[in-house]
Parts: C-alpha cells; sequence; structure tokens
C-alpha cells in the first residue's frame, strides 16, 4: 500500500474496524474512505455496488461483521448467519468486480472445531464439528474464508483471511446481553464498586480458557499483514497465551479495585472449552503484541469510564 492508495475500512465504527483506521491514520495513509451503517448499508448487494463503482477502493479491510458474546450468539443465530453471510458475499464480490488491489478477510478464532488439539494450528480449520453457541456465526466466517480463497483461485483476487483470537479493548461494546466477556466484567465490576454491592455474578463454572488480544495489537498486525501477507492459508492472530474466565474476573476485579465476592452462575452457558491459537506462523514473520492482559484491561476500562459512564449510559 502506498500512502495515498485508496484504503476502505469495512465497519470503522466497531470495535476492529476502529481500531485498523486509526492504526492506519497514525501510520501516515492518507486516503481512506469510510461508510456509516446510515450511509451504507452492506447487507444491501446494490448499494454496496453502488459504493464501489463511485469510489473505487483499491484496499479493503473487511471489518464490517454483525459479533457478540456468547449469549447474542446462541439467541439469534438467525441473524448471525444472515448479515454476516450478505455482508461479506456482497463486499468480497464487488471488490473482485471493481478491481481491489488486495482484500482482507477478518475472521474468527471459533471457526476452529471445538475439541480441536491446542494450540489450534490453520490446519485445523474444517477438521471436527464446531461449538454449538457460535456455530451458526462461525458457519458463516467459514463461508467468508472459502470465498477469499476460491475468489483468489478462480479471479485471481488478491485475498487474505486473518482468523483473530477473542478481542478487546477502546471501542468495545459493554452491553450485558451482548457483550464479550471483559467488557461485561469491567462493567460488571464498576457498577458493585459504585453502589457498593458485595457480590458480582460471571457466568458458566469459571473454568474455560480464552485467548485475548488488545484490538491496537490487532490493528498493527492488520495493517502489517495486508503488507507482507499473500497466501491462501489463514493466518492466526493472537497472544499464544490463555487465562481461565474465573483468573481473568479476578484481574478485572483487582484494576477495578473491586474487592467483594465473585459468584458464578452456571446456568448461563461455558462455551468452548479452550480456543488458544498457535500463532508461530505469525510470531515467525517478526510481528507481537505490546499490550499484556493487565494493561489492556486497564486501557480498556480508562475508555469506559472516559466514554460509556460519562455519556451518563452507566
Ligand atoms: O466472551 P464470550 O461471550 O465469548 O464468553 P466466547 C467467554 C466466556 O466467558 C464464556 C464467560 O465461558 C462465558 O460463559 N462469561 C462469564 C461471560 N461472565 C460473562 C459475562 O458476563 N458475559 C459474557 N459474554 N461472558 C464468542 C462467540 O464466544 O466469542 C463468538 O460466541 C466469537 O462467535 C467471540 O467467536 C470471539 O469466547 O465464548
Amino acid at each position: 500500500m502506498d500512502k495515498d492508495s485508496r484504503i476502505y475500512v469495512a465497519g470503522h465504527r466497531g470495535l476492529v474496524g476502529g481500531a485498523i483506521l486509526r492504526r492506519l491514520e497514525e501510520a501516515g495513509y492518507t486516503n481512506l474512505v469510510t461508510r456509516t451503517h446510515a450511509e451504507l448499508d452492506l447487507t444491501d448487494q446494490l448499494a454496496v455496488e453502488g459504493f464501489f463503482a463511485e469510489e473505487k477502493p483499491e484496499y479493503v479491510f473487511l471489518a464490517a461483521a454483525k459479533v457478540g458474546g456468547i449469549l447474542a450468539n446462541s439467541t439469534y443465530p438467525a441473524d448471525f448467519i444472515r448479515e454476516n453471510l450478505l455482508i461479506q458475499t456482497n463486499v468480497i464480490d464487488a471488490a473482485h468486480r471493481h478491481g481491489v488491489r488486495k482484500l482482507e478477510f477478518l475472521g474468527s478464532s471459533c471457526i476452529y472445531p471445538k475439541l480441536a488439539p491446542q494450540p489450534l494450528k490453520e490446519e485445523y480449520l474444517l477438521t471436527g464439528p464446531l461449538e454449538p453457541t457460535n456455530e451458526a456465526y462461525a458457519i458463516a466466517k467459514i463461508a467468508g474464508i472459502v470465498m477469499v480463497k476460491s475468489y483468489r483461485r478462480q479471479h485471481g483476487l488478491n485475498g487474505i483471511s486473518l482468523m483473530p483470537t477473542n478481542l478487546y479493548g477502546p471501542g468495545d461494546n459493554f452491553d450485558l446481553e451482548s457483550s464479550h466477556v471483559l467488557p461485561a466484567l469491567i462493567r460488571k465490576f464498576h457498577e458493585a464498586k459504585m453502589s457498593g454491592s458485595t457480590q458480582v455474578v460471571v457466568w458458566g463454572t469459571g473454568t474455560p480458557r480464552r485467548e485475548f488480544l488488545h484490538v491496537d495489537d490487532l490493528a498493527v498486525a492488520a495493517v502489517f499483514l495486508m503488507e507482507n501477507y499473500d497466501d491462501e492459508q489463514i493466518i492466526n492472530v493472537g497472544v499464544g497465551e490463555d487465562v481461565s474466565i474465573a483468573d481473568a474476573a479476578a484481574l478485572v476485579a483487582d484494576v477495578v479495585g473491586y474487592d467483594g465476592e465473585i459468584v458464578y452462575d452456571t446456568s448461563k452457558p461455558d462455551g468452548t472449552p479452550r480456543k488458544l491459537l498457535d500463532v508461530s506462523r505469525l510470531f515467525a514473520m517478526g510481528w507481537r503484541p505490546k499490550f499484556d492482559l493487565r494493561r489492556g484491561i486497564a486501557d480498556t476500562y480508562e475508555w469506559f469510564l472516559a466514554h460509556v459512564t460519562s455519556a451518563g449510559n452507566c
């Protein structure tokens, strides 16, 4: 990419797209194209077609997606499969027909089989059944991966697919029903601290393990791979270490300054027991994350205090 290449970041108001946009600006890219959801509905094929015809982006970061935590995924599977299939089909196909020079598709570590050996190597894709709580979302993302690969093979589209692990950071969704675990815990512990409550409920058993990547680290990797990776094989993006949900909860409580009791609601799903990525291919290219988990949580809590509580939403 040249500094003045036309670069479209799809989903720039989201956690991932927002971080990629900030990273591109920081790195001196000046010709960035964005559209809000209200300006461009990516599930509308005609609208997407019109946008590509008019703007003619040269590079596309496909970070637009319907995402959510374990409860949202298991409650609204139809929405997750429908919206993600439509968004990615429209954008990937338009990118090909309008001569995009390179497209980067963002997937998720939940595409791997539920009980695959750990750490998860890229070649484990499609070797076993998926975790049921996010099967619809995972199938949509797998379709996106296969679509990018197929357009590369048949049409020569220069497309790559990244599989990030569980993400968090500034710009995250803090809604308790639809969020992922870290923002939910930041909010729960903060509210308990403020109200003087002595008990916080954490979903599940606390034993599942998750690998967490700060979204600013993902954004650096996303731009780095756009510039340096050219292969049809998917590539994992993570930190290479995971923690139990119980340990993550204790860490969030400590950062937020909550010292009450933590109780577990085992009527809520645990989801997949573990999904630690094997990041040796990406690490061999020289990329490393900068945030450790404590600093990343502190950074996210700071953002929450400045943007969520101050907006009167909490
Ligand atoms: O982050 P999370 O919703 O996503 O949940 P997944 C991770 C773990 O944290 C689960 C537990 O074992 C949850 O039961 N947990 C504990 C909580 N307390 C809470 C809470 O208050 N809120 C939430 N949300 N979880 C999603 C997938 O799976 O992760 C998507 O559904 C996607 O497809 C995404 O891959 C990254 O890691 O279980």
